[in-house]
């Protein structure tokens, strides 16, 4: 078994129910089950790479899993569960309903064309790293959080 941390992200539709909602699909995946959930987040769009990223506020959350999954196994379950909430990519960084980004998997290095592991962004978001904080405080240190203090998290519930 391995220990991988998702990020949860929507800002389209019901967003809370989608989150919700997620943390049901991800614990009904094969091979594995959900072992932690961090509280959901309101969170404000932060830009990326590609630059602005539009539509309302985001709920985010993270959760940690025990899979027997291969990396790209759980990637492609994850794409299915976006799937199904409704997700359509009309571009890049459009509001979604769903956004599943695999953070890290065990101690697992992975530089595919598909799948990137751990995340290459993940430490400049405040959205992945104080909800992963409250569930695996061990991997995020004070200094991470300093460095993305700037960014609007606030815990809902
Ligand atoms: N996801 C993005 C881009 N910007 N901003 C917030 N607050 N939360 C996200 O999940 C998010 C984002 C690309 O996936
Ligand atoms: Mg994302
Ligand atoms: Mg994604």
């Amino acid at each position: 078994m391995v220990t991988a941390y998702i990020a949860l992200g929507a800002n389209l539709g019901d967003a809370e129910a989608a989150i919700r909602q997620a943390f049901i699909a991800i614990n009904a995946l094969p091979g594995g089950s959900v072992k932690k959930t961090s509280s959901l987040y309101k969170t404000a769009p932060l830009e990326t790479l590609h630059g602005y990223a539009p539509g309302g506020d985001y709920i985010n959350a993270v959760v940690e899993i025990e899979t027997s999954l291969s990396a790209p196994a759980l990637l492609q379950h994850l794409q299915q569960i976006e799937q199904a909430a409704g997700r359509v990519r009309p571009h890049i960084n459009a509001p979604r309903t769903l956004d599943l980004d695999l953070l890290l998997y065990g101690e697992g290095r992975i530089d595919s064309t598909s799948l990137t592991v751990p995340h290459p962004r993940m430490w400049q978001r405040a959205f992945v790293l104080v909800p992963l904080a409250e569930i695996a405080p061990r991997l995020v240190t004070a200094n991470a959080l300093k460095a993305v203090e700037d960014q609007p998290v606030v815990r809902t519930r």
